[in-house]
């Protein structure tokens, strides 16, 4: 079943759908300094911080997050200078979070998904089918409720910075996949929370939590049958030369998320806080534009590489299988849903 990129790709997006060192403040890390005039505040002085993202090189968020450190190094005339680490260089997902909310790493790019564990509003993205499509996706993240929950990770030690654009994510197997069903007694990896190993027990399959980084060898081996996620990861991480089953079933749309860590953003000068919160909404806008074109050579990809897609053409049975997940989590995430509900309109 071949489609041109166009069709799969508005299948896919239109789916439901340092250390800061304040070596003299705090000594945490060890790789980032500071000096400069010894005022009050951090005003005036230059920092070399550290910021992690588990994508290559060239994928959109990390060219995202080098978009952001370009412009903190031009907005602060070269006082804040901010190095990226790809590749999961610092560490898996959850191991960058608890470092970031040490004040050991100072910004890191994640997914909301395992940010979940560490800030409960964050666990509404996992919910099943919640956004309709990437227009609805974003008026709500843009909206105030979306920013209030940025600003929600304050009680976790992180300071929210921006929302990037991850797409909507769908099932791939080394299984046969060719409807719901197939989903049945197969061992599907996912990202690390509690809503996700719901959402699988409701489907029938067996979850696996694990760190993204080690998806594709745990799908080389066995020991997990399928995965999910959006069409760039399933390309950049090798997962589709293992995985060649695909079925468009949109279940998520997991934003990405910018953040720093609350004890590297609490010893820094009101201007250097603007000047990164500037700087991270700026870069928004060149994170989403990698994302439209990776999205769309992604898709291209797939369709050359022999992957078997499956479209799906009717979701209410996939909704109505995943419901008593809603249903479980309604009462934590009543407001937000309200919000997500009102965006759409
Ligand atoms: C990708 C996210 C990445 C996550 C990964 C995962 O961009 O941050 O680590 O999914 O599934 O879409 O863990």
């Amino acid at each position: 079943m071949k489609k041109s990129p166009k069709r799969l790709s508005v299948m896919l997006t239109a789916v439901l759908g340092a250390s800061l060192v304040l070596s003299a403040c705090s000594g945490t890390g060890n790789s980032a300094k500071t000096s400069g005039d010894s005022d009050s505040k951090s005003q005036g002085k230059t920092y070399t911080f550290r910021l992690a993202d588990t994508h290559p090189d060239n994928y959109p968020t990390v060219l995202g997050d080098k978009k952001f450190a370009e412009l903190v190094n031009k907005k602060s005339n070269g006082r804040i200078k901010i190095s990226v680490f790809p590749n999961g260089q610092l560490g898996d997902e959850k191991s960058v979070i608890e470092q970031v909310q040490l004040g050991a790493v100072e910004f890191t790019r994640v997914s909301a998904g395992p940010l979940a564990e560490f800030s409960k509003p964050l666990g509404v993205f996992s919910l099943p089918y919640i956004f309709d499509n990437s227009e609805h996706e974003w008026k709500f993240l843009n909206g105030e409720k979306g920013q209030e929950m940025l600003k929600s990770l304050e009680a976790s030690k992180m300071e929210g910075l921006a929302y990037y654009d991850s797409g909507a994510r769908s099932f791939y197997s080394t299984k046969p996949l060719k409807d719901l069903n197939d989903l049945k007694g197969q061992k599907i990896r996912v990202q690390q929370n509690q809503i996700n190993i719901d959402l699988i027990a409701a489907l029938g399959g067996s979850a696996t939590p694990m760190p993204y980084g080690e998806v594709f060898s745990s799908l080389q081996t066995g020991v997990i049958d399928a995965a999910e996620n959006n069409a760039p990861s399933y390309v950049s991480a090798n997962h589709y030369q293992v995985a060649k089953n695909l079925i468009l079933d949109g279940h998520q749309r997991v934003p990405e998320i910018l953040l720093a860590s609350k004890t590297i953003w609490d010893k820094i000068s009101d201007a250097d806080k603007k000047i990164i919160q500037e700087a991270a909404k700026e870069s928004v806008e060149t994170e989403r534009a990698e994302w439209e074109k990776m999205e769309e050579d992604s898709q291209k990809k797939i369709e050359d590489s022999g992957v078997k897609i499956v479209e799906v053409k009717d979701l209410k049975p996939w909704q109505k299988k995943v419901e008593p997940v809603i249903e479980k989590y309604r009462a934590d995430y009543g407001d937000i849903l309200d919000a997500i509900d009102k965006a759409r309109k």
